[in-house]
């Protein structure tokens, strides 16, 4: 091949010169124009002709910093170009950098899970409060005081990994505990029910309610003819459906949801003896959801506005933290229940059986690496440690096979436990070895037993009094596919959870069902799923029917007959396990320049003597100047911070400032949807300009304060610790019947 000559080379190489090296190679502004590089962001970087660009090679590696190699380890000189046949020429198959650097990244993506795809994960500890040694031998449940490393990751269900966090969907709520004597995975959700009540069925579920097949949409969805078409014919899932169309679907933030283990599952003492257990997560935050038409704006203005919210609780050091509650219970109790403890759709009222609180959950660690961590984490049901057994329950019977199963395809080989946040904590000895991407091998020559190599040499012996035995449960009869005749009674719990919410809540069922069937194509499948909602509650069924425009249909033909009233049960409304406090709350306050400096001041003071924080739209992002000439940054520029970021809204303005925003669109939404969305407003007499263009001035309600002085400020943060004024929506409800 021909030589390049000399002054071609040097013009070729004078086009990327530049006193700063990102501007120059990213085809940017001109020499003149760039902004300079600060010293920390410099890179190494030689020029095709040294000598003819001015002889400059920027080398700063060195020192503290780190040298940036291949993965085997080999310096690297040059990350700005791949290797070329002269500086225009083709690049070189031998450029085992840009090879190796190309490989890698055309292979960063793993499968996304099959469910629970997007997630988002957390480290921290669990703490013994309550000795379970009276009934259980687990290591984890014997030491007050003791503390276990733990990991959670919450995640939605339905959508893909890229989707919106604020979904109408079940959570999950998966807990990772390294105990001492091998992880413990209780892999739960925010609901105590499951749709199904055999794990056969799950493929199913889960097909019908992701993305249509054919066309691949709606993403992160129940709203459409499948998942309706499914659970309409699937009449156990009714107790579910009421749970996730009521607002436990739309949790406010993750810190704000229950966990439960949904099983029965069993505690075993050293004896062998069995008692019946229910785990519950109870957040010390309080109960709280947002509402459907606010998530819908949240997804647009922040699709991580769960996983963000996590992220900077825990790194302002609010700390989430949950109770672990446990019902326990015996043969006698299941015996005699209603309904049948192995069946993943019915709950135990806590009225029934008490929660005994054993413990606390606190999340005190964001990850160092999503993918590492959360991405990685690998959760299976069967993780039990000595002391903790299943029962018979045929969907967690069938979900010990899933989940093991599922984690070889996702991760790539049956060494998953040998990443570091699956690894267990404790020590761990055995024969199993090879496999892709092996990290822990044995070493020595026995890798097998029995064997007679020794104390010393013949490697680990298993253990009857430490190991895990399984729960000597008698079991008999004909092998049958068959559903017994104690799961048949699918509306009564559904029923039961129903009268148990306030009104409000009751209200937000009837919309989603309206919602979601008003999305579904088929009038007969719409219909269908009315005529269960005959059997939960008659007036229900009216309502949702009401909403689609259609007659009442004749009740679906019910597997069990009588559906029980079964008293209400306040646990299961999320109102009525509300916070007492605006702690860990959210104020948006909107200024403006020239805006009250000590209302300002005293809002800002209230909000932390709540240990709740605050942030501050402004018209521009560079913030405003308040009446005393303090300047304040924004965290949002007007049409970036919408209030259904926050919890509750201050609009603290000038006159001028307040005329200005007032023709502006997006403080027009401020203001209208948090007062839609039932928010406690606080504003200072200038916005009512805003408010008079938004059309609201008439509905101005005693949840909308006025803001004269700092007094006034510290009362506006007392109410709202009520979180929202539920009766401005019921109130506008029966207006508009
Ligand atoms: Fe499941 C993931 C919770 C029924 C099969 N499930 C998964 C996750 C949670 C749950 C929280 C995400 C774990 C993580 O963050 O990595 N699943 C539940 C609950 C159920 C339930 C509470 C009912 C009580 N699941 C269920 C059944 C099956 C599965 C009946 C299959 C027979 N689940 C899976 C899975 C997943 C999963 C396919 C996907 C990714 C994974 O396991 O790790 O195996």
């Amino acid at each position: 091949m021909a030589k390049t000559p000399p002054k071609s080379r040097a013009q070729q190489s004078a086009k990327l010169r530049s006193p700063d090296l990102g501007a120059a190679d990213m085809g940017g502004e001109s020499p003149q124009k760039a902004t300079p590089v600060p010293a920390e962001t410099d890179i190494s970087f030689t020029y095709a002709d040294p000598q003819a660009a001015g002889g400059e090679t920027h080398q700063v590696a060195g020192g503290d910093i780190p040298t940036l190699t291949t993965q085997q380890g080999i310096p690297v000189a040059d990350d700005q170009n791949s290797l070329k046949q002269g500086a225009r020429g083709p690049t070189l198959l031998e450029d085992f950098h840009f090879r190796e650097k190309m490989f890698h990244f055309d292979h960063e993506r793993i499968p996304e899970r099959v469910v629970h795809a997007r997630g988002y994960g957390a480290h921290g500890y669990f703490e013994l409060t309550d000795s379970l040694s009276d009934v259980t031998r687990a290591d984890v449940f014997q030491r007050v005081g003791e503390r276990t490393p733990a990991f959670v990751r919450f995640s939605t269900v339905a959508g893909s990994k890229g989707s919106v966090d604020l979904a109408r969907d079940v959570r999950g709520f998966a807990v990772k505990l390294y105990t001492q004597e091998g992880n413990w995975d209780l892999v739960g959700n925010n609901i105590p029910v499951f749709f199904i009540q055999d794990a056969i069925k799950f493929p199913d579920l889960i097909h019908a309610a992701k993305p249509e097949p054919d066309r691949a949409f709606p993403q992160a969805q129940t709203a459409h003819d499948n998942f309706w078409d499914f659970v309409s014919l699937t009449p156990e899932a009714f107790h579910m459906i009421m749970w996730t169309m009521s607002d436990r679907a739309l949790p406010r933030s993750f810190r704000t949801m229950e966990g439960f283990g949904v099983h029965t599952f069993r505690l075993v003492d050293a004896k062998g003896k069995s008692t019946f257990v229910k785990f519950h997560w109870k957040p010390k935050q309080g109960l709280q959801s947002v509402v459907w038409n606010e998530a819908v704006k949240i997804n647009g203005a922040d699709p991580d506005f769960h996983r963000r919210d996590l992220w900077d609780a825990i790194n302002a050091g609010d700390f989430p933290e949950w109770d672990l509650g446990v019902q326990l219970f015996d043969d006698a109790f299941a015996d005699s229940f209603d309904f049948d403890v192995l069946d993943a759709t019915k709950l135990i009222p806590e009225e029934l059986v008490p929660i005994r609180v054993v413990g606390r959950l606190v999340l005190d660690r964001v990850v160092d690496n999503f993918f590492a961590e959360t991405e990685q984490v690998a959760f299976c049901t069967q993780n039990v440690p000595p002391g903790i057994d299943f029962s018979n329950d045929p969907l967690l019977q069938g979900r010990n096979f899933s989940y093991l199963d599922t984690q070889i395809k996702r991760l790539g080989g049956p060494n998953f436990t040998h990443i570091p946040i699956n690894a267990p904590k404790c020590p761990m000895h055995h024969f199993q070895q090879d496999g892709h991407m092996a990290m822990h091998n044995p070493k020595g020559r026995v890798n097998y037993e029995p064997n007679s190599w020794g104390a010393t040499q013949g490697g680990p012996r298993e253990d009857p009094a430490r190991g895990f035995i399984s729960f000597a449960e008698e079991a008999d009869g004909p092998k049958q596919r068959v559903r017994s005749e104690t799961f048949a009674d699918h509306y009564s719990q559904a029923r039961q959870f129903f009268v148990s919410q306030v009104q409000i809540e009751q209200k937000h069922i009837s919309d989603a069902l309206v919602f979601e069937l008003s999305k579904v194509e088929r009038p007969d499948i719409r219909s269908r799923t009315v005529s269960h909602l005959l059997h939960i509650d008659p007036g229900l069924a009216a309502t949702v029917a009401d909403g689609l425009g259609i007659s009442l249909p004749d009740g679906a033909v019910a597997a069990r007959q009588p559906i029980t009233d079964l008293p209400a049960s306040d646990p299961l409304s999320i109102v009525k396990n509300g916070p007492d406090s605006f702690k860990g709350r959210k104020l948006g306050i909107l200024l403006s320049d020239g805006a009250d400096a000590a209302i300002f001041k005293a809002l800002v003071a209230a909000v932390e003597a709540d240990e709740a924080v605050y942030e501050v739209i402004a018209p521009k992002i560079a913030g405003v100047t308040l009446s005393d000439g303090t300047t304040v940054a924004a965290k949002h520029k007007i049409d970036g911070g919408p209030s259904v970021l926050f919890d509750a809204v201050a609009i603290v303005v000038a006159k001028e400032g307040a005329a200005l925003l007032a023709l502006d669109a997006p403080t027009k939404d401020f203001v209208a949807d948090a007062f839609a969305h039932c928010k406690f407003i606080g504003f200072t007499a200038e916005a009512r300009s805003i408010f008079a263009k938004a059309g609201m001035t008439d509905d101005l309600d005693e949840a909308c304060l006025l803001l004269e002085d700092e007094e006034d400020a510290v009362m506006f943060l007392a109410a709202c610790r009520q979180l929202r004024h539920w009766a401005r929506e019921l109130e506008v409800d029966l207006d508009a019947r």
